[in-house]
């Protein structure tokens, strides 16, 4: 399955960087922020074919939704996401991502990462660690929110649908600075290669974000909800992405505003 996905991730990113500076046509999803164009979907058709192909029994979540998506996460499924950040894939042509996670049984057991235009491909193994380009990846430092450099978008500190926004002020006021790449599957692959210390977003789908909380939870970090709770692999969600001692402590954060 590794070998597989890897091939066809190769493949795919082939694909794009060739279509990148041609005419494509790009069309507005749910709002206006919320971008799909052709080569999305020509990359989705892509890789649904060639899971199918070696694999005609397994189910694929695929976000433009190319394939049916299954029911149940009972055997073994893909998280698709054909570009992560397509808005940057539009407007800067670089920082977006092919972003692949397979679940057997409801368990993640690869995660894989490929930033298209600094051919980085980022991949974790259950058990088997993460790694960089085939280079093994460090477990992740445990660091306070003072001492942490996080990647967040500012749409969670001004007035928004999901979250009150005084709440993560305090977070991004104490922390060392703040960050946001505009791709949430990068910016989990680079908490997992210590070039960020933390990940927080309060509108994350699993093909977001399956991928990259294995990379990081194979370096000894956490990835779950702004809640504290696990993911659940079904719809969207909230993602607070970093070490333990991160999590931990912007979860304190929170509670103690809550409560305030
Ligand atoms: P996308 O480019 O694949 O749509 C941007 O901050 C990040 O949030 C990207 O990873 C983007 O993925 C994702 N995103 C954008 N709109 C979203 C939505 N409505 N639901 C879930 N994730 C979304
Ligand atoms: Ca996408």
């Amino acid at each position: 399955m590794q070998e597989l996905a890897i091939d066809l991730i190769k493949r795919a990113g082939n694909y794009i960087r060739k279509e990148i500076d041609h005419a494509y046509a790009i069309e507005e999803k749910t709002n206006r922020s919320d971008l799909v164009t052709e080569i999305d979907k020509e990359v989705e058709r892509m890789l649904i074919k060639g899971i199918g192909e070696v694999y005609p029994d397994h189910g694929i979540f695929g976000e433009e939704g190319m394939a049916e998506r299954p029911k149940t996460l009972d055997g073994t499924v893909w998280f698709v996401d054909p570009i992560d950040g397509t808005m940057n894939f539009i407007r800067q042509k670089r920082l977006f991502a092919i972003s692949i996670a397979i679940m057997v049984d409801g368990v993640l057991m690869f995660g894989f990462v490929y930033d298209v235009m600094a051919d980085e491909l980022f991949h974790a193994r259950r058990g088997g660690g993460s790694f960089m380009n085939g280079v093994r990846l460090a477990r992740l430092e445990e660091k306070e929110v003072k001492d942490a450099l996080l990647c967040m978008n500012a749409t969670w500190v001004t007035r928004n649908r999901r979250i009150d926004p005084s709440l993560l002020g305090p977070v991004v006021t104490d922390s060392i600075g703040c960050r946001a790449i505009g791709a949430a599957s990068l910016e989990l692959a680079w908490v997992a290669a210590g070039r960020v210390d933390g990940y927080i977003t309060m509108r994350n789908m699993p093909w977001d974000y399956a991928a990259g909380q294995l990379l990081i939870e194979e370096l000894g970090g956490v990835v779950g909800s702004i809640e504290g709770t696990p993911m659940d692999f079904m719809g969207q969600t909230s993602v607070l992405a970093g070490s333990r001692t991160f999590v931990e402590d912007v979860l304190t954060y929170l509670g103690d505003e809550k409560n305030a």
